[in-house]
Parts: structure tokens; C-alpha cells; sequence
């Protein structure tokens, strides 16, 4: 079983050359397109054909989806930008189609910006917004108050990598092929298409800023997986300061930006994240981007800012809590921050905002043991009880989506991406997914969830840990509650909770209702044999 929230073998990327990571220059670029063009050979981003020439602007109608250029926008808006990058490349490829069409293109509306913000084991209530009353997240509660909060939103999976899968695939992490918290070998399969991917083939600018944890080879990295840019580290957690695996030893420095080593030791990571990012959306202001902001917080190790400690101790919260609460208002602030740095470039109605935790709060001995809070729920990261796997979650679009808003339909991680991919107008990747777009329900407080049933598994056999919900009803396989291990005993290996009746699944009700046990044991079952086929990879 992966209870790692670090890679269980050390977790260790190999030495990378950074040759095979970097950004390709201007003239690979213009050979990997133009293989693409000419020889149809899958090479690059793994789309299909189809998809780079339509990035490339080649293929007619490049107009068709909102009035806005696919690859971008023909006319620069700013001559002053420095020579030409990959999205110039493809825009000045599209050139041929947008030429005659240069007075609608100049007309259409701009796409959206795409912020990603994912922390790391942020527990089911641990924000302002969400009812904590111990910590403040100011700029958490500011994003919510401009944007539509979610009550009922699920992670993907209880623990780090196959969230973070899930989330950028569209996928269930199973049928992604993440099960589990990955190790030094494994990783996001390349073959799978990701949100960077769907993003890029529509001329957006990507990056990756922040953790990665879905791989550390070439092939695996963010740079592999369709991130233009890429800043940050491959483990699953790092000391702050020092950019070291905070796991196990040999201790191993996991600081990278596109693929090449770097080191800033004695800087915050956290900083560093916004410096990075500001970076990225200042050399992109002009055009649309897509930013994935991981960030490794409030993951231990607990640093927060000196300050927020002396506050919540001066507060009198009790340790572990006063750890963890500085932590969550230390990231909260460099949220702001980077909504700050929007903000200066004028970017706020332009730019779609997302945000959710990955996974529970940890109760994990390099977390003290604790310090989230799950509120009613419960269980805690590595569970699927609810208060493993029900996040915070917010959508934010100033102008374009409702502002100060609630909903209370399951929403799920995977749901973000062909959400996203409404919004801006870009195609989904062509592969079946499990996520549903959100936007009806973003319109429309009344509409219904998207979801028949929700699935989760982590690992694979007949021990994993599995749990699916249709409507109220919630039943778990093989549960774990890490908080108290010992309130399940062996007649609990089927767990079965009414969601409505009891939010707290403090009572096993699968005695009671056999039937119901039968039915969602099957739809478990026949869930795990489809995505085991794995017939489109
Ligand atoms: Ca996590």
C-alpha cells in the first residue's frame, strides 16, 4: 500500500539532462511541426495530427469556436515583444488563415487566462470561506466572495499523485494510470493528454510552477507532459528552504526549472513560486495562459511565516493547530499575491481563476500528527471517508460566472478540465474522460449535478481501497480511517453511509440495506473492469 505522501523507493529523478528538457528552441519547434505538417508523424505534444495543424492554424475553420483563432491571436498585441516564441511560432504559422480573416480576428474576443491553484492536503474546512473560525485566509475568502464556492467537490483520490492526475486528465486516476502515490520509476503515463497539452494545442502559453509528483523521467516531467515552462520540484514534499526531500534519506536536492537542476538555497519556496509565476504572466500578458500554480502547502514540513505563528499562538490555538494554521495563511497569502500580480497587469476579468486542495489534511507524524481540520467529516488524507477526499473548492471569472455563490452539486476534480475547456472554447482532448463540465451547474444553482456515480481507488487488488457514491448513498470498500484505525473492525470491509442522513458516516449501514450494498458493489466492479481495459491507450 503507498501511504507515502513521498516516493515510497526515495523518490529520486535521475540526473536529467537538460537537453532533453528544455524548451525547444524556435527551430525545433518548426521541425516538430513541420514533421507533424508533412509527415504526419506524432512527435511533440501527444496529439493527434489533427490537433497541432489546428493549433498551427492550418486547418479551416480556424474560427470556429467563438470567433477566437485557434493558436492564438495573428496580430501581436504588444510589437515589442522579444523574438518569436513557440506561441509566436504558431500564431505566425496560422498566419495563412488568419490573414484573410485578420478584421474578425480582430475582432474576437480574447480567451480567457486559466489559473490553477491546487494545495496540498488542505483540509475539507480549512478556510475562512468554508467556517474555520481559527485561521484566516483572506484572500481564499476574497476569491470565493468573486466566484462560485463548492460544498460537496471531491479530490480525485485521497493522496497526492493520483489526484494531481486526475485533475490534469480529466481522468479518474485509475483509468489515468496513477493508482497510487507514484515512485522513482513510474509517473503520469505520456500517453495520456493533459490539461497542458489541451491548453497548448490551442495556442495558450503553459506552466508549471510549484510540485509536480506525477514523475521523474524526461518523458514524465512537466515539460514532457505539455508545460512550456516549468519550475519546481518532482517529490512528493520539500524543506522550504534548502529545496531537499523531506522524506527519507539519502536526503537529495529536488529544485528544477525545465528540467535543469537549480539552486536557491536559504529562498522560500513559496516566493519563489509567486517570483516564478509573476515571471510567466508578465512575459504572457499579451496573450492567453495557462498556469498551473501546485502548490506544496500546507504539506508538511509546517513553515509558515514567523508572524502568522506568533499570532495564532498569541491566539492561544493549540499546537499542532497553530503550525498548520500559520502555514495555511502564509500560502493564503502568496495567493493573494499572485492574484495581486493579475490584478497589476489588468488581467482580472480576463483571467479564470480555480482552486482546491488535493487531497484531506494529513495526520501523519512529520504533520505533528495533525492540525487540519475536517470539520464534520471523517477520516483524514489516505481515507475515502469524506474528510479525506472533500475539498475546498473554487471557480472564480469576474464578470462571466456568478460572484459570491454556492453550490451544492458533487462537483470532482476531474470535472475542471472539460469545464475549462467550455469556458475557453478550446477542445477537449480527444479520449474519453470522467470529468463533466460544471458550467450548467456554474449557471444555474438549480441545475442538477453532472454525475450519475463518483469513483475512487487507490492501489490496485483485492485490498485497495475503493468507495463510489450514487446520490446520497456512499459505500467504501476496504475503509480506512487513519484518524482512528481502530473504530472499523473486520465486519466494516463493506461501508455502507447515507450522505444526507449522516455526513459523518458514523454508522455502517450496510447491514441494513443489502440491496443497496449489491448495487453500488456492482457499479464498483464493473467501473474497475472498464477502466482496466484501458482501451484507448
Ligand atoms: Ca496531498
Amino acid at each position: 500500500m503507498d501511504w507515502m505522501d513521498a516516493s515510497p523507493a526515495g523518490g529520486f529523478a535521475e540526473p536529467v539532462q537538460s537537453s532533453t528538457l528544455s524548451m525547444p528552441s524556435i527551430q525545433s519547434m518548426s521541425s516538430i511541426l513541420s514533421v507533424s505538417l508533412h509527415g504526419g508523424v506524432r512527435v511533440g505534444p501527444r496529439l493527434p495530427f489533427h490537433t497541432h495543424a489546428r493549433a498551427a492554424g492550418l486547418v479551416l475553420p480556424c474560427l470556429q469556436r467563438g470567433g477566437a483563432a485557434a493558436g492564438g491571436h495573428a496580430m501581436p498585441r504588444n510589437s515589442s515583444r522579444p523574438s518569436m516564441t513557440r506561441r509566436g511560432f504558431l500564431a505566425a504559422a496560422g498566419a495563412v488563415c488568419a490573414a484573410g480573416l485578420a478584421a474578425r480576428a480582430a475582432d474576437a474576443p480574447r480567451r480567457p487566462n486559466v489559473i490553477v491553484i491546487y494545495t496540498d492536503d488542505q483540509g475539507c474546512i480549512d478556510a475562512g470561506c468554508y467556517g474555520a473560525k481559527d485561521l484566516a485566509t483572506p484572500n481564499l475568502d476574497a476569491l470565493a466572495a468573486r466566484g462560485v464556492r463548492f460544498t460537496q467537490f471531491y479530490a480525485p483520490s485521497s493522496v497526492c499523485s493520483p489526484s494531481r492526475a486526475g485533475l490534469l486528465t480529466g481522468r479518474f486516476p485509475l483509468r489515468a494510470g496513477v493508482p497510487g502515490n507514484v515512485g522513482e520509476k513510474d509517473g503520469l503515463p505520456p500517453g495520456e493528454v493533459t490539461m497542458a497539452e489541451m491548453f497548448r494545442a490551442a495556442g495558450y502559453a503553459t506552466a508549471h510552477v510549484g510540485k509536480w509528483h506525477l514523475g521523474h523521467t524526461p518523458e514524465t516531467m512537466p515539460n514532457g507532459q505539455g508545460f512550456d515552462h516549468s519550475f519546481g520540484h518532482m517529490v512528493g514534499c520539500i524543506d522550504n528552504y534548502s529545496h531537499f526531500f523531506y522524506w527519507q534519506g539519502p536526503n537529495r536536492h529536488d529544485l528544477y526549472r525545465n528540467g535543469q537542476e537549480v539552486f536557491l538555497n536559504g529562498r522560500f519556496f513559496p516566493d519563489l513560486m509567486v517570483e516564478e509565476a509573476s515571471g510567466f504572466l508578465e512575459a504572457h500578458r499579451d496573450a492567453p495562459f495557462f498556469l498551473y500554480f501546485a502548490m506544496n502547502t500546507p504539506h508538511y514540513p509546517y513553515q509558515g511565516d514567523p508572524e502568522w505563528l506568533e499570532k495564532y499562538r498569541k491566539d492561544g490555538v493549540p499546537y499542532p493547530r497553530d503550525l498548520y494554521a500559520a502555514f495555511v495563511s502564509t500560502l493564503d497569502a502568496r495567493i493573494g499575491r499572485l492574484l495581486d500580480k493579475v490584478a497589476e497587469l489588468g488581467l482580472t476579468q480576463d483571467t479564470i481563476v480555480v482552486f482546491q486542495s488535493d487531497n484531506g489534511h494529513s495526520v501523519e507524524e512529520r504533520a505533528h500528527f495533525g492540525g487540519g481540520n475536517a470539520g464534520p467529516y471523517r477520516g483524514a488524507k489516505f481515507s475515502f471517508f469524506e474528510g479525506g477526499i472533500r475539498v475546498p473548492a473554487i471557480i472564480s471569472w469576474p464578470g462571466r460566472l456568478p460572484e459570491g455563490a454556492v453550490r451544492g452539486q458533487t462537483g470532482h476534480g476531474c470535472d475542471w478540465l472539460p469545464t475549462l475547456a467550455e469556458l475557453c472554447g478550446v477542445d477537449p482532448p480527444g479520449v474519453p474522460l470522467d470529468g463533466r463540465s460544471l458550467v450548467p451547474v456554474l449557471q444555474d444553482p438549480a441545475a442538477p449535478t453532472p454525475h450519475d456515480a463518483l469513483h475512487w481507488q487507490t492501489g490496485t487488488g483485492a485490498k485497495a481501497q475503493w468507495a463510489v457514491r450514487r446520490g446520497d448513498w456512499k459505500l467504501i470498500g476496504n475503509p480506512v480511517d487513519i484518524v482512528n484505525p481502530k473504530s472499523l473492525t473486520k465486519n466494516d470491509a463493506l461501508f455502507l453511509a447515507n450522505l444526507a442522513d449522516d455526513p459523518s458516516e458514523s454508522r455502517n449501514l450496510a447491514a441494513d440495506h443489502p440491496e443497496t450494498v449489491r448495487e453500488l458493489l456492482a457499479l464498483h466492479e464493473a467501473w474497475v473492469a472498464e477502466t482496466g481495459t484501458r482501451a484507448d491507450t
